[in-house]
């Protein structure tokens, strides 16, 4: 709640930035055709630095773009967001432009992905990706952060967002282009950000289970490509998703009669589910059985397991009727077509 009022405000507070460098005409002298000299966010790009990639600031974080950079990324893989003074509050997604993006570190070869960078990040890479989606999945940036140099083997106090290539850190070079080789070698239909996701979700989880897992581990890929199965549609997700209502069996007769003033004690029902097993005293039971006044009456019994899935409703229909009429041990028969009898006093 109160993030999203922050955001608000800061959200706010660029567009009337915006409108004020619009009126005045800024402090650019040279173009005048854009007001970006305040308020504009700036980074890079980097695996090795990538030129061609189109980058955004997604505001609401919903997974879109909401600012987009006024050019494509240059070979030093530099992009700038206008209106945007800073990202504290916005992840920046880079994607591919129109005419491809390339690795200068290898050069005629498109890169192919979406990298992501998170809330007080500039430096947009595989490793910032990973904290993106580890993020994403729950964690704090801290977290995130211990988790993704933990899995990649860096130092525990190394800076993450930084230009690894310009300071010559090769242990983060070497971290962010083997994340991109692990994602980029899976053979699979999922998008790049949703391997990543599942990756960061394989982090998470063995890092819960106390199980060591590094990126050079064998297994990693063959990890992720199972997770991506797995929230892709028929795998445990289902396992996990119970769809199955239970079923409630009714104790006694479905239609029952009382004799007027005397005594209705209802004999109940059990239910049982797939997933939850006996459910019997989850039953709810509705409605009342006035047994001094004829007529007929409905009994309800209705339950719903922990998923969700409601029972089939049962109903039991009591009739109270006449008690100076001796309907004899034939109890179903209609009391108003026998002929009146003497009391049993
Ligand atoms: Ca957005
Ligand atoms: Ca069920």
């Amino acid at each position: 709640m109160l993030t999203h009022k922050i955001k608000r405000l800061a959200l706010l507070g660029f567009i009337s930035l915006l409108t004020a460098c619009g009126g005045g005409g800024g402090g650019s002298s040279d173009s005048g055709s854009s007001p970006e000299t305040s308020s504009s966010f700036s980074g890079q790009v980097i695996d090795g630095y990538i030129k061609g990639m189109m980058c955004s600031a997604d505001i609401d974080n919903d997974g879109v773009g909401d600012i987009f950079a006024t050019s494509y990324t240059d070979s030093q893989g530099n992009y700038t967001i206008p209106g945007l003074s800073d990202n504290s509050q916005a992840t920046i997604i880079c994607e591919p432009g129109n005419d491809g993006a390339e690795d200068i570190d290898r050069p005629g070869v498109p890169f192919i992905g979406t990298l992501t960078a998170p809330p007080g990040y500039s430096k947009v890479t595989p490793i910032s990706t990973l904290v993106t989606q580890l993020i994403a999945n729950g964690k704090s940036l801290a977290e995130a952060e211990v988790l993704t140099r933990s899995f990649l083997g860096l130092e525990t106090t190394l800076e993450l967002d930084v230009d690894f290539i310009a300071n010559g850190d090769n242990a983060a070079n070497t971290a962010a282009q083997a994340v991109h080789n692990l994602i980029s070698n899976i053979d699979s239909t999922e998008s790049y950000s949703d391997l990543v996701d599942a990756l960061a979700q394989v982090v998470i989880e063995k890092n819960e289970a106390q199980e060591e897992l590094n990126i050079s581990d064998e297994t990693t890929s063959e990890l992720v490509d199972q997770k991506t199965n797995e929230s892709s549609g028929s795998g445990t997700n289902t396992d996990s998703l119970d769809t199955q209502a239970p079923v409630i069996t009714l104790s006694g007769l479905s239609v029952v009669e009382v004799m007027q003033g005397g005594n209705y004690i209802d004999a109940g029902a059990t239910a049982s589910d797939n997933a939850d097993s006996d459910l019997t005293d989850k039953i709810v039971i509705g409605g009342e059985v006035d047994t001094n006044t004829i007529g007929t009456y409905a009994i309800t019994y209705n339950v719903s397991d922990s998923a969700g899935n409601m029972a089939a409703q049962i109903v039991r229909t009591i009739h109270v009727i006449a008690s100076n009429i001796d309907t004899g041990s034939n109890s179903g028969l209609n009391a108003s077509l026998l002929p009146p009898q003497v009391p049993s006093l």
